[in-house]
């Protein structure tokens, strides 16, 4: 669905300040999967609604009860396998494309921006279908098939988890370097789906407003941001994000192809 047009002006505006900007970074997080039918987290209808996250999204909560834990995921899993790309993820890729200085950041683990066709993607937050094993570290990519089976290492036969950050969890080194260096050099920020809740992904938009970066906020609910923000647009981004890309015309800065070059998390973590 194209966006409201009594939002279009503001959509213009916008794509004005990114055809201005040289490095551009974007930080995303569920609300941008939302319209794939991927449920975010808080709020209405969100994963957490009625659970504490504590009690599934922590390290303690899966050495206490793994399988419990695993059926979280599994299930969430087998919903992504129906969900596809929406119109925000492929306008971020075609972004990507016409602006070289471009940097995604993403906390979320669907994969969906990579499918979209963004090929650097930093996953701050990690890849759910990734089962790394507790014991040795080794990583498997999940074939999505077996939905009752909790996984276990193909080298070692110890349990595995989720290849994701939990709460109270260290970030992978190496991506959170490369996503803090890109908030702090960007002169624009664009900030999509996300609440503004979680840390240290959240201090990203101050790290970048610190380094005088303009900074776009795209939610259509206020956050804790929406009030630093410099413009916010009020908007799912499946709707307005293609609106601003399409605006942008070709902004002569086109990237080349390039094989993907996915950073995600790189090393095995324990
Ligand atoms: C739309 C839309 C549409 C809807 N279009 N928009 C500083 C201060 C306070 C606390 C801390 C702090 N530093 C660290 C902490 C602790 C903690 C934390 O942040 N707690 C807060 C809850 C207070 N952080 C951590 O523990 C982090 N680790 C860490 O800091 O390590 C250092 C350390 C170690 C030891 C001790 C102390 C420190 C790790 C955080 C890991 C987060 N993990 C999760 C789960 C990932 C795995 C999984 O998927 O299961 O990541 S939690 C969950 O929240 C998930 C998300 O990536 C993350 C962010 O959520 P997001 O994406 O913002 O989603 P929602 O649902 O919150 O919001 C959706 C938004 O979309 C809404 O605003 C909607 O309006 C909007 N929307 N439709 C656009 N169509
Ligand atoms: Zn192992």
């Amino acid at each position: 669905m194209a966006a409201n047009d009594s939002l279009l002006p503001l959509l213009e505006h916008v794509a004005e300040l990114l055809r201005g900007a040289e490095h551009i970074t974007c930080l995303t997080g569920a609300g941008v999967s939302a319209e794939s039918g991927v449920p975010t987290f808080r709020g209405v209808g969100g994963l957490w609604e009625g659970r504490r996250p504590e009690t599934l999204a922590t390290p303690e909560a899966f050495a206490s009860d793994p399988e419990e834990v695993w059926r979280f995921y599994l299930w969430r899993r087998r919903l992504l396998l129906a969900c596809k790309p929406n119109p925000g993820h492929y306008a971020l890729a075609r972004l990507e494309r016409k602006k070289p200085g471009f940097t995604l950041i993403t906390q979320n683990v669907d994969g969906l921006h990579v499918q979209a066709g963004s090929r650097r993607v930093l996953a701050v937050h990690g890849d759910i279908w990734i089962d790394r094993c507790t014991r040795c570290g080794q990583e498997a990519r999940s074939t999505g098939e077996d939905f009752e089976r909790i996984p276990h290492c193909g080298l070692c036969g110890a349990l595995a988890r989720p290849g994701v950050v939990w709460f109270g969890e260290l970030l992978p080194t190496d991506v959170w370097t490369q996503a803090e260096r890109a908030a702090a050099s960007c002169d624009l920020m664009l900030v999509a789906g996300t609440s503004s809740l979680v840390y240290p992904a959240a201090s990203l938009a101050d790290v970048a407003r610190a380094g005088g970066a303009t900074v776009v906020e795209v939610n259509p609910e206020a956050t804790p941001l929406t009030s630093e923000a410099d413009v916010a647009v009020p908007a799912p981004s499946g709707q307005s994000l293609p609106t601003i890309v399409d605006r942008l015309g070709d902004s002569g800065n086109r990237a080349p192809c390039r094989p993907a070059d996915r950073v995600d998390g790189g090393q095995p973590r324990q």
